[in-house]
């Protein structure tokens, strides 16, 4: 008798103390080297090797490696006014489209040891790795499949030649956090003399899946960029946004390696897409990837900038800018000005949460669970989530401000380990005890954020309105930024 008794004490303990389980996740899911490029959202490109001597944009590949000659290459430069500008990390043209090569690649002349550079000693990649160590950024590489200097372009020799510089790219210099592959391909070149057209089938020569191999073996934390991924998507265009409704998301099979089936789908990602492959944002801060003089007076303005971070990192992108570094081999006082510009005014405009630490309350809280609370949107722990039970599609929470508070910005986050869920969702404000919308949108993602007039308002009601299953949100801030003229 007193045993049952004991049993029953032990069986009602468990019971209680046990957790309601997490919702079950929602594939496709980001894999954890996309989690972490995630949470990279802002570094900078740089587009910098013979195309800069030679005032071009793609080189043709006949150009001699003594025209590549910069007069005071400083990486520590280019890393010190990155991470002044809050950038993450630096993807380098290791080579591009021309074929020359910022290393002393063992497979071929046409690079740097073959210039005046540091007497044919230097190395561009070493000295950026070295950098971006020393200021804490992550390097990244950009390798042109498409290559107008070398004569086996086109035949299975030259894979073999990208593989092995490849090779050389993920073996030599550390740790790699992305591998960049650009769909380009003119077809016209040097080719080693050839002078002529080569055309290739881009669904078959490169034998991509190989070539990943290789990356995956050698740098298994680094993503790979293309088109289509495997781990990270153009988005589309060059000039700078992805589209509101951005899905993290693209049928695989619409994408095989080459094959862009539609730029809109690159765009927008696919609703129901069969994999993660989530958009990053490339787009130069001139109107050129490389300098050229004639540009010193394009470089973009801080408002155009503005525009751009709203819509990448905004909308659930990542922003890659570039930064065509000049013949001196440093990044030019127009271009640094710049970024310093455009750092200190994202620091005005998110300095601070208004959000934060403010009760907020929620429709509904899955199993009545403090782990589930809606506490954890403001506690600025990324760990932790607001969620509901399985078979809400709609809930809301509410902020209450206590003050009449004016805000301009609305930044609210997925907790993406779970997968991309919200479909639609609106904002309101309580003004003068009256509810007002202040926007109603669409996909949310790792991240989004809204700009709109300012508000006063004393609640703040977030209404997740459809998605594809319970949402689970794990960030809402709120901030009033500084009125440039940036709207
Ligand atoms: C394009 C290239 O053709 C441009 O030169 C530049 O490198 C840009 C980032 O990608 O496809």
């Amino acid at each position: 008798m007193r045993s049952a008794y004991l049993i029953l004490i032990v069986a009602l303990t468990l019971f209680s103390c046990r957790e309601t389980p997490p919702p079950a996740p929602v594939g496709p899911l980001p894999s954890e080297r996309q989690l972490a490029w995630h949470q990279m959202e802002y570094y900078a490109f740089v587009h910098f090797s013979m195309n800069t001597f030679t005032n071009m944009e793609w080189g043709m590949g006949s150009e001699k490696p003594e025209q590549f000659n910069p007069t005071a290459l400083d990486c520590r430069q280019w890393a010190r006014i990155c991470k002044a500008a809050g950038m993450k990390g630096i993807i380098l043209t290791a080579k591009h489209h021309d074929g020359f090569c910022l290393w002393p690649s063992a497979y071929t002349e046409h690079s740097v040891k073959n210039s005046p550079w540091e007497n044919g000693k230097g190395d561009v990649v070493k000295e950026l790795s070295e950098a971006c160590k020393e200021y804490g950024l992550k390097m990244g590489l950009y390798l042109s499949p498409w290559d107008r200097n070398h004569a086996d372009y086109g035949k299975p020799e030259y894979i073999t030649y990208y593989r092995n510089q490849m090779k050389e790219l993920m073996g030599n210099y550390g740790e790699i956090f992305e591998v960049w592959f650009d769909g380009a391909n003119g077809g016209t070149g040097w080719y080693g003399g050839a002078n002529e057209e080569r055309r290739i089938d881009r669904t078959t020569y490169y034998d991509w899946e190989n070539t990943w191999k290789i990356v995956r073996e050698l740098q298994p934390g680094a993503v790979m960029f293309s088109d289509g991924g495997p781990d990270i998507r153009w988005v589309g265009n060059e000039q700078g946004w992805a589209r509101p409704t951005n899905w993290s998301l693209l049928k695989k099979k619409d994408f095989a390696p080459g094959v862009v089936d539609n730029l809109e789908h690159l765009r927008a990602g696919q609703e129901d897409g069969t994999d993660w492959i989530p958009a990053e944002v490339d787009v130069s801060i001139r109107p050129g990837w490389f300098y050229h003089p004639a540009e010193d007076t394009l470089v973009k303005s801080l408002p155009k900038l503005l525009d751009i971070y709203y819509h990448s990192v905004g909308r659930n992108a990542n922003m890659l800018l570039n930064i065509p570094v000049d013949q001196r081999g440093l990044i030019h006082e127009a271009d640094s000005a710049r970024l310093l510009e455009l750092a200190e005014a994202l620091k005005a405009g998110f300095a601070t949460d208004l959000a934060f630490g403010k009760k907020v309350t929620a429709t509904s809280i899955r199993g009545k669970s403090k782990h589930y609370g809606a506490a954890n949107v403001n506690d600025n722990n990324p760990a932790t989530y607001w969620t509901t039970g399985d078979s809400a599609k709609q809930a809301s929470l509410t902020i209450d401000m206590i003050n009449p508070t004016a805000f301009n910005r609305f930044l609210v986050q997925e907790f993406i380990p779970l997968g991309q869920r919200v479909k639609k969702f609106k904002i309101e404000a309580l003004v003068n005890d009256s509810w007002q919308t202040i926007a109603e949108e669409t996909t949310v993602g790792y991240k989004r954020i809204l700009r709109f007039p300012e508000v006063t308002a004393t609640k703040i009601r977030f209404s997740v309105e459809d998605a594809k299953a319970c949402p689970v949100i794990s960030n809402i801030q709120v901030f009033k930024a500084p009125e440039l003229s940036e709207e």
